[in-house]
Order: C-alpha cells, then sequence, then structure tokens
C-alpha cells in the first residue's frame, strides 16, 4: 500500500492503481497515473462508458477485483457511503480524492476555493486577476478541467512559475490528507447536496477539508458574515475574512459606493465600474480581491481584472436596459 506520509519518496513505476469512476476526473487521474507508470485498473458503475479503452477496467458494477490495489483513487461523484468505498475502507485500504492525488505531483502554489454558491464566479475572478501577474495560472477543479490533468500539462510544459487555482467542491474535499493550499478560501456555506451527506454538520467537515493541513505561509480567507464559517473557524490562525460590514481585521471595506483598502487608505475601485450584480457578487469580488491581495497583487491590476470581468451566462446577467428597466437573465439559479 502506498505510504501516505511518505509521497515524495514513492516509486510509482508498476504500482496498483485503481480508479473508481471513468469519467472527467477519472479519466484525467488514469491518464496521470499512465505517465507515471502505475498499472491501472478502472471501475464504472456504468456499463455504457465501456468503450474503446487501454486499461484493465470492469464497468457496470464495482466488484472485487478494486481491492486488489496500492491505491484507491474515488471520482467526486461516488459517495463515500457507497458499498464499494466502505467494503475498500473495512479492508484498510487507501482512498483518496482525484484533488488530493493530483496535488502530490506539483511543488507550485496552489490557491482553491470552496462555498456553497459563487464558487466559480469567484474562481474565474481570481483567474483573471492573476493573468495580469507573470504567474502561469492553470485553472481548474469543479469549474470542469480535472486537476490531475492541469498537472499532466504543468509536468510536460517547462514553464516554472505556475499556479494552481482550484475550485473545489465538498465532494472532491472527501479523503483528503495532506492537499495543501498555499490559498484557500470559503464563500459561504448553506444546506446543498443533502441527499450525500447526513447532516450539516457532515458537509461542512468535507467543505473545511480545504484547510485541514494550514500551516504558515498559508492562509484561509472566509466570509466573516456568513454565521456558520464565523463560528466555526473564529478561533482558527492564519485566517483573513470579508465582509460587507465593517470590520478593522478584513483588508477591504464597503465605503458608499467603492470598495475601500483599509491598509492602503485609498479607493480599490467604484461599484460603477463592476460589472457583476447583486450583494452576494460584492462578496465574491472581496473575495478573490483579499486572495489577489495575500499573493501580492497589486490594487491596480485588482482594480483593472474587477472592471473587465463579465459575469458569467446566465448568472445575473445583464442582458439588456431599456426605457429604465434592466433585464436580467439568472437562469442558472
Ligand atoms: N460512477 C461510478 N460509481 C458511482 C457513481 C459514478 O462508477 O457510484 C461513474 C459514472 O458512471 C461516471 C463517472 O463515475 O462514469 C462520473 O464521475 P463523477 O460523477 O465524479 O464526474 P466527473 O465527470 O469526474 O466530473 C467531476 C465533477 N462531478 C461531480 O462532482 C459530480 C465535475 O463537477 C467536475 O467539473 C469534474 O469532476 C472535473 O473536476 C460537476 C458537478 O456537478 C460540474 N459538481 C457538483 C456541483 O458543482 O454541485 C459537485
Amino acid at each position: 500500500m502506498i505510504d501516505i506520509k511518505n509521497i515524495e519518496n514513492i516509486n510509482w513505476e508498476n504500482k496498483k492503481v485503481t480508479i473508481i469512476g471513468y469519467g472527467k476526473s477519472g479519466i484525467a487521474a488514469a491518464n496521470l497515473c499512465d505517465k507515471i507508470g502505475c498499472k491501472i485498473f478502472i471501475s464504472d458503475s456504468d456499463n455504457k462508458k465501456m468503450g474503446d479503452i487501454k486499461y484493465d477496467s470492469e464497468f457496470g458494477n464495482h466488484s472485487n477485483k478494486v481491492f486488489n490495489s496500492d491505491l484507491i483513487i474515488v471520482s467526486p461523484g461516488v459517495p463515500t457511503k457507497h458499498g464499494i468505498v466502505k467494503d475498500c475502507l473495512d479492508r484498510g485500504l487507501l482512498i483518496v480524492s482525484e484533488i488530493e492525488f493530483a496535488s502530490w505531483f506539483t511543488n507550485s502554489p496552489i490557491i482553491a476555493i470552496t462555498g456553497s454558491n459563487g464558487k466559480t464566479t469567484t474562481t474565474s475572478l481570481v483567474s483573471n486577476i492573476l493573468r495580469k501577474t507573470d504567474h502561469n495560472v492553470l485553472t481548474g477543479g469543479n469549474i470542469g478541467i480535472p486537476f490531475s490533468e492541469n498537472i499532466l500539462i504543468e509536468m510536460n510544459t517547462t514553464a516554472n512559475n505556475n499556479v494552481h487555482l482550484l475550485e473545489v467542491s465538498s465532494f472532491q474535499m472527501e479523503f483528503v490528507y495532506t492537499f495543501k493550499p498555499i490559498l484557500s478560501c470559503i464563500l459561504n456555506i448553506s444546506e446543498d447536496h443533502m441527499d450525500r451527506y447526513k447532516t450539516m454538520g457532515e458537509y461542512l467537515e468535507a467543505k473545511l477539508n480545504i484547510s485541514k493541513n494550514l500551516v504558515e505561509p498559508a492562509w484561509l480567507v472566509y466570509n466573516a458574515d456568513d454565521t456558520v464559517l464565523s463560528t466555526s473557524l473564529k478561533n482558527r490562525h492564519r485566517t483573513k475574512l470579508f465582509t460587507l460590514t465593517s470590520n478593522m481585521q478584513a483588508h477591504y471595506q464597503i465605503n458608499d459606493n467603492e470598495i475601500y483598502n483599509l491598509r492602503s487608505n485609498t479607493a480599490l475601485i467604484s461599484f460603477d465600474k463592476i460589472k457583476l450584480l447583486g450583494e452576494h457578487n460584492l462578496q465574491n469580488i472581496l473575495a478573490a480581491s483579499t486572495i489577489a491581495n495575500l499573493f501580492d497583487v497589486c490594487d491596480d491590476d485588482i482594480c483593472f481584472a474587477i472592471s473587465n470581468f463579465m459575469p458569467l451566462p446566465h448568472r445575473l446577467e445583464l442582458v439588456k436596459e431599456q426605457n429604465g428597466i434592466k433585464y436580467i437573465n439568472d437562469s442558472k439559479a
């Protein structure tokens, strides 16, 4: 079995890795395993997925073959309470999420963003801000490009100023052990995926895994207006908060019609330059600006990216304005 405390020294050649679920994450994890020389076994419950596949595999069910593994990588869509997952755990097998696995193969900084709402918008905004810097930004995770795919890109290129920016879901934060972002962010917590989690506490626990390995110089950015988060995180070290109300612990504050930098005593951006609508988007902007600031991006670059950021399709998107009436497409909601 793989020794999780000794990841850097593992010789992956011929290590037996089973991948449960052969969707986007499973395919990308398999490609990464292939690159490092593992012996791959794919197990997917859907027999319609069977096709021309170069790895040993089973489709239609998860059988005992899964147990013959040094490591099991589980796709986010496979619930922790699934029988096969429980059986693997009962046998003492090591199960990791695709995000955990991929993180073992990079030394580049990782920025990870989660939350019940707004994570795609915030991740896209941070991505746009970081593009103003000299970093090569690899954006992935729940946003649609598996982390393993970006790790493979990184392995196959010579750029040495990469930063991995990840949108992560609670599913992707299950089976996480050593995942260590330099910056993590939790935007908000509200009931979600309750078909998968028994309690809100279980869901919160998965989300909080984003910062379970937080040590200096890393930071966790969170929304202090969210009562669940502020209760859970108020005594945590290395946290930076953002808020729509006044709080001297925040880096930015809302002042009349602008976002204001409390440290430099200058305006970051006035509201009339922002195309994202709604209070929740103001929170997303505050989160993104705080993350960027902690990543040493200057306010001018943050302001430029925010003012050029268009709402993502169907998310409070201003379609047109006529006779003083704004027509807004929010069909994503
Ligand atoms: N499968 C099994 N056994 C099971 C369940 C599923 O074998 O018990 C198989 C399915 O037959 C299928 C494969 O697993 O072949 C699908 O895997 P998956 O559901 O993990 O989906 P991926 O295609 O790998 O996509 C995942 C994320 N999907 C989920 O978390 C459900 C994508 O997020 C993400 O973009 C992608 O990885 C890349 O990182 C989508 C999503 O809906 C957008 N996320 C949820 C959300 O945003 O609310 C969490």
